[in-house]
């Protein structure tokens, strides 16, 4: 049985690419939900209508477990999946990305960065809170970022100037970990480096939520042991302008053909 994996768009394709490189066997079903992105600007209750929906999509497929790469649909609605998915595992890279930031933090002074309702929903700093009480979480939206991924901007001068000015804020508060909580913002990865400088250890919540995935997997004896050539199977609801180039700068590779779904 397959990994099932969604997201608002395309952006989870960096989850995707994680969860391959560390688990090449497994068979992975993956949603983009094209027509309707963005999430990040959404209200609530239209984005918990949209992770139902997503997440009924994808039992159609059996997978064996839920991944949910979307930020956004992890900070509003990760229950909604979860009473969806009737009792299977689910993995939202929230999570997984707050726990890695507690785990890598020394001065716990973590900053964390995002869509405008992942960063208003507050559910980063609710979670590192509960792993750990002192962690002091300093946010900041960062809108901008996902039209400069998905435009290929990512050693861009103009990518360089919007990356100062969203992360002087929290470079100031000394932090010594930036969780990128936005699918996205891995592309811009390097950038982003260069901008908070060495100090600053860039935590990564696709590379995180592979990481428990596996984790998970192995637990649960559920690990494909078998060798598996198959490419991702892709869905989408929506064959965006330059989805070929944009599938290829998210997943790191291109795929022959994506089945097109109504939703
Ligand atoms: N996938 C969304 C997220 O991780 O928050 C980013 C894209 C969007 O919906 N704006």
């Amino acid at each position: 049985r397959p990994i099932g994996i969604f997201d608002s768009g395309i952006g989870g394709l960096t989850v995707v690419r994680k969860i391959r490189e560390r688990l090449p066997n497994e068979r992975l079903i993956y949603f983009g939900d094209t027509a309707r992105v963005p999430y990040g600007t959404k209200s609530q209750v239209t984005v918990r209508r949209y992770a139902a929906e997503d997440t009924r999509l994808l039992l159609k497929y059996q997978p064996k477990m839920i991944v949910v790469a979307c930020n956004t649909v992890s900070a509003l609605a990760l229950d909604v999946v979860e009473h969806e998915s009737g009792g299977l595992p689910v993995l939202g890279v929230l999570k997984a990305g707050a726990n890695l930031a507690v785990k890598y933090s020394q001065t716990k002074h973590i900053g964390v960065i995002g869509t405008i309702a992942t960063i208003s929903s507050n559910a980063y700093p609710l979670e590192i809170s509960k792993l750990d009480c002192e962690a002091e979480v300093y946010s900041k939206a960062c809108p901008l970022f996902v039209p400069l991924a998905e435009e290929g901007f990512i050693s861009h001068q103009a990518t360089k100037l919007i990356a100062t000015e969203y992360l002087t804020e929290l470079l100031v508060k000394k932090i010594d970990s930036l969780v990128l909580g936005c699918t996205h913002y891995p592309i811009l990865k390097s950038m982003l480096a260069e901008v908070t400088g060495k100090n600053v250890v860039i935590i990564d919540s696709a590379e995180a939520v592979a990481m428990e995935v596996e984790n998970l997997l192995r637990e649960k004896s559920l690990l494909n042991r078998e060798i598996n050539q198959a490419l991702p199977k892709v869905l989408v609801s929506d064959l965006p302008q330059k989805f070929k180039t944009m599938f290829e700068l998210f997943l790191g590779l291109s795929l022959p053909d994506v089945e097109l779904v109504e939703m």
